[in-house]
């Protein structure tokens, strides 16, 4: 089920560089809550930048003397994810880094038009909660199927998370697997003690089987390339897609929200405007 390619999942695989594709943008949104924006950059090489710059920035974290590592740090060099959110960052530099000019700045216009459309205007990165992940092949940490939004107050008003891989996806390298079915509500978490474990010990999502037993018709990994990225809300079910025989991949997703409409959770993290 994971890479079929159905006229359903059609409606929601545009590309940034077609006008006629551009127009639907919002309409296959909402319908659907997600949209697969292909050549979303104008400069798609400079993902390159971005993607040795990630590796520095997790490798770094690695290098450092194991007992001066705070707790954080050692869940983010275990699960090769760095949020500056999850380790109480005062400065979004490092993340920054790795956005800017290569990833903000990067943006078709027409990118910036549709996003600033899906969220009535003023888009901004919120770099807090912007998450660069390296997954190193079989062994990788996967995250299963979960939603963005843990609180109603992000899914109302609108976060936009942009899921950005530094490289083709699909074939040897996972990529995601989304439930492109809007849900508006936060689902209870799974009680099932086999599931993925935030840093409060909270199992996050609903749990993998039920996902494919209620919405696995529905369910797609779309193969990408690099340039290519996919755009959901926070309602939306997606997971790390899980692949034999899988090897590098590294990504980076960007939560965008409208500075005019601004989730109360954000009011005090860093952002930057969506250019
Ligand atoms: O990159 C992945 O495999 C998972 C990313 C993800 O779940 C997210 O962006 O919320």
């Amino acid at each position: 089920m994971s890479d079929k390619s159905t006229s359903f999942h059609q409606t929601i695989d545009l590309n940034a560089s077609e006008l006629k594709e551009v127009e639907r943008a919002t309409e296959a949104f909402e319908k659907h809550h997600v949209i697969v924006l292909r050549n979303a950059f104008r400069d798609s090489s400079r993902l390159i930048n971005t993607r040795e710059k990630i590796k520095d920035i997790l490798s770094s974290y690695a290098q450092k003397e194991a007992s001066k590592r705070t707790e954080a740090e050692k869940n983010s060099i275990k699960k090769q994810q760095l949020s500056l959110h999850d380790l109480s960052a005062h400065n979004g530099h490092e993340v920054d880094l790795a956005l800017d000019g290569w990833v903000n700045g990067n943006f078709r216009p027409e990118a910036v038009q549709i996003i600033s459309d899906l969220l009535s205007g003023g888009p901004r990165i919120n770099i807090s909660r912007t998450t660069i992940r390296k997954k190193e092949g079989k062994e990788s940490f996967l995250l299963p199927f979960h939603q963005d939004a843990r609180s109603p107050s992000t899914i109302t008003p609108r976060v936009l998370t942009c899921w950005i891989p530094m490289c083709d996806v699909g074939d040897n390298r996972p990529g995601l697997e989304i439930i492109p079915v809007p849900l508006d509500v936060v689902l209870e978490d799974d009680n099932d003690e086999s599931g993925y474990r935030g840093p409060k010990g909270r199992i996050r999502g609903p749990g993998d089987d039920w996902v494919m037993k209620t919405y696995g018709e529905s369910a797609w990994a779309p193969k990408l390339q690099l340039g290519d990225c996919m755009i959901f809300s926070g309602d939306v079910l997606h997971r790390s897609q899980i692949m034999e025989n899988a090897e590098e991949r590294t990504s980076i997703d960007v939560r965008i929200f409208s500075s005019t409409n601004v989730p109360e959770k954000y009011t005090n993290d860093i952002s930057v405007e969506l250019i």
